[in-house]
């Protein structure tokens, strides 16, 4: 060991480990929590590194293995890591960078540090929350490598070979100590955020593989994400099962009082708003001043065309901000230097200066659009006329909900069967297919916290429906009145009042069947739509029903999958019947009561919104006209619909 890599213990060094410590202690406070999304998390928080290496110039290839132990690689070909030494730290770069909470790339003033993970935590949290961690650094003609275990540092920066490449690679193994619920990666779920990112800053390759996994023709799962064009394509690729209504994506880049803003925007046929926004690659989904100026920059531009195209001469009604952006899909996306998070998931941009760039960026790119393409113009504001119309229409629909919801004493629909205790947090309503099925639940519930709200055949697709028929139908009513969320104020038609809620579980409870899982993806696009706050909350669940009934005798058990269904075959010593649920109106109350609804038995599955973004591709492509990518979907899925084979 040469004297320069001899661990030389600073007391910043000391102050290090605890930093470590502090984060195994408390890992949440770091990368938000200890579930499937932190897991993940550790997967965004190196690839930030290497997207920073890119954004500075000085990377265009990144790539992402998930390797057959569930332990994942980010290599990049980069100027890789210093390795010299730190001279404040007393040992290699590459060790403050890996073991120092909060180093990151600080030390390099030129270093365009603009991305990081949702905490912005840097590599050495994934190295403390790591069983094992390799770090592989190609520079200056060498190989250069380090290991840790659990965060601590195994041996000094060593070199083992030569090459004439430069790069960084990491490979990290999740700590099950600390994951404890799973440590399985989810391919979908990376390839969802690498795709992003590939949108979010175009002209970087980023490659996922995964390695636990063969195609037909035996090689493993691979994609490659690239874009050239950025935000357009992004939107164009969100939009891809929408139809629109003018003939280009309209777009801008460039630099706003110092402030990097991109913006890409396209009207299509439907009525929903897809406004999505990002803060140095990071989405934003409780908004900010990036979206706010987005919203003044659009609103002053085309009330400005159309008032002096003389579009609005006939207008007698009141045009609002919100009907300039029904049927919008666009996205927005700033580099702030120091971002100030705010909003109940630190998640709403806070910088002031950052909502003035964004509206002046949007006026010019939108007037300069409008100019130019006059036929479109007209086509966006007569969309706006038409959306103004239909607003004024569903305030009235609305405010009749509004009246029901607020005279609660009798004012609860007749089709619900309500439970007897008042606390909401102890509350539970299932929403049941059918108003057979929905009998059943009624007996075979337990009454003094579970409600019942059946609900009548297929139900309305919001996707499709303009607002005002959605405050109009009869089912939807009813959920409103029921779960005790009011709507709407005049800034924001759709804005909810959670207050009153009256249930903490909203159970979604279908048929395992096709038409069932079709009748819950129903359910669900309209919460998503028009309730999300109750699936942020963590409040909307869909229940499992069991699959099957094997029967010996008076031995009965039942099956969620024909895995469990053999094993327990095998179990009974064969000779068994098995009885196939088709539907939940072939279980009587009992048998619903013991597998679907006691709390001691039955397994819930909560909603939760991994990416909002392709969250809302994915339920527009769901709901839309398009029938061959809702297949594709399906099928890809088929092992969580359950589909009837
Ligand atoms: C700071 C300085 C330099 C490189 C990096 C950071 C760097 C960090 C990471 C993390 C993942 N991949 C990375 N690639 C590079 C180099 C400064 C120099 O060479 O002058």
């Amino acid at each position: 060991m040469s004297e320069q890599n001899k661990p030389q213990y600073s007391a910043d060094s000391i102050q290090a480990l605890e930093g470590m410590e502090h984060v195994r202690m408390r890992p949440s406070m770091y990368i938000g929590d200890v579930g499937v999304r932190g897991l993940h998390h550790l997967v965004y928080e190196v690839v930030d590194n290497s997207i920073d290496e890119a954004l500075a110039g000085h990377c265009d290839t990144i790539s992402v293995a998930i390797n057959e132990d569930n332990s994942i690689t980010v290599k990049d070909n980069g100027r890789g890591i210093p390795v010299g030494l730190h001279k404040k730290e007393g040992v290699s770069a590459l060790e403050v960078v890996m073991t120092k909470i909060g180093a990151g790339g600080k030390f390099d003033k030129d270093s365009y540090k603009v991305s990081g993970g949702l905490h912005g935590v840097g590599v050495s949290c994934v190295n403390a929350l790591s069983e094992h961690l390799k770090a592989t650094v190609h520079r200056e003609g060498k190989i250069w490598q380090q290991e840790y275990s659990r965060g601590k540092t195994q041996y000094p920066v060593k070199t083992v070979g030569e090459i004439d490449t430069t790069g960084t690679e990491v490979t990290f193994l999740p700590d099950t100590t600390i994951f404890q619920q799973t440590t399985e990666y989810n391919y979908d779920t990376l390839a969802t955020r690498m795709r992003e990112l590939a949108y979010l800053n175009k002209g970087i390759t980023i490659t996922l593989t995964d390695k636990r996994r063969k195609d037909d023709e035996g090689e493993f799962i691979h994609e490659k994400f690239y874009s050239t064009e950025g935000l357009s394509e992004f939107v164009r690729y969100l939009d891809s099962t929408r139809n629109p209504i003018i003939s280009h994506v309209i777009s801008m880049e460039g630099e706003k009082n110092g402030t990097p803003v991109e913006v890409a925007m396209i009207y299509n046929d439907s009525y929903a708003e897809n406004l999505h926004s990002y803060v140095n690659n990071i989405n934003t989904h409780e908004g900010g001043t990036h979206l706010s100026g987005f919203r003044r920059g659009l609103t002053h531009t085309l009330k400005k065309y159309a008032d002096e195209s003389g579009l609005l001469k006939n207008v007698k009604f009141e045009i609002s901000g919100d009907d300039f952006r029904e049927g919008l899909t666009a996205i927005v996306s700033v580099k702030v230097g120091e971002p100030q998070f705010e909003g109940q998931t630190k998640t709403k941009l806070g910088n002031r200066e950052v909502s003035s760039a964004v509206s002046q960026a949007v006026a010019e790119m939108l007037t300069d659009y409008l100019e130019e393409n006059p036929n479109d113009a007209k086509t966006i504001v007569q969309k706006v006329i038409l959306a103004a119309q239909a607003r004024h229409a569903a305030r009235k629909a609305r405010e009749m909900v509004q009246r029901k919801t607020v005279m609660s004493i009798g004012g609860l629909p007749g089709k619900l069967s309500d439970c007897s205790e008042t606390d909401p947090a102890l509350c539970e309503i299932f929403l049941v297919e059918g108003d057979s099925a929905g009998g059943t639940a009624k007996q075979g519930r337990d009454r003094n916290f579970q409600a019942i709200l059946p609900l009548r055949g297929k139900i309305l697709n919001v996707e499709k429906a303009m607002q005002h028929k959605v405050f109009e139908n009869e089912e939807i009513k009813n959920m409103f009145t029921a779960l005790g969320v009011s709507i709407g104020t005049e800034e924001d038609p759709r804005a909810l009042n959670l207050s009153k809620v009256r249930y903490h579980k909203v159970v979604i409870m279908c048929d395992a069947d096709v038409d069932g899982s079709h009748i819950a993806t129903l359910i669900l696009t309209f919460f998503f739509r028009y309730m999300r706050e109750m699936i942020e909350q963590g409040y909307v669940y869909i229940a499992t029903p069991p699959l099957y009934l094997v029967k010996k005798g008076q031995k009965r058990e039942y099956a969620w999958d024909d895995n469990q269904r053999d094993m327990i075959a095998q179990q009974m010593g064969g000779g068994v019947t098995i009885q196939r649920y088709k539907g939940l109106g072939e279980m009587n109350a009992e048998q619903l009561w013991d597998t679907t609804m006691n709390p001691e038995f039955r397994t819930l599955r909560q909603v939760t919104i991994d990416n909002m973004t392709e969250a809302d591709r994915v339920f527009s492509m769901l709901m839309g006209d398009e029938v061959p990518p809702r297949r594709d979907f399906i099928e890809r899925n088929a092992k969580y619909a359950n589909i009837d084979a």
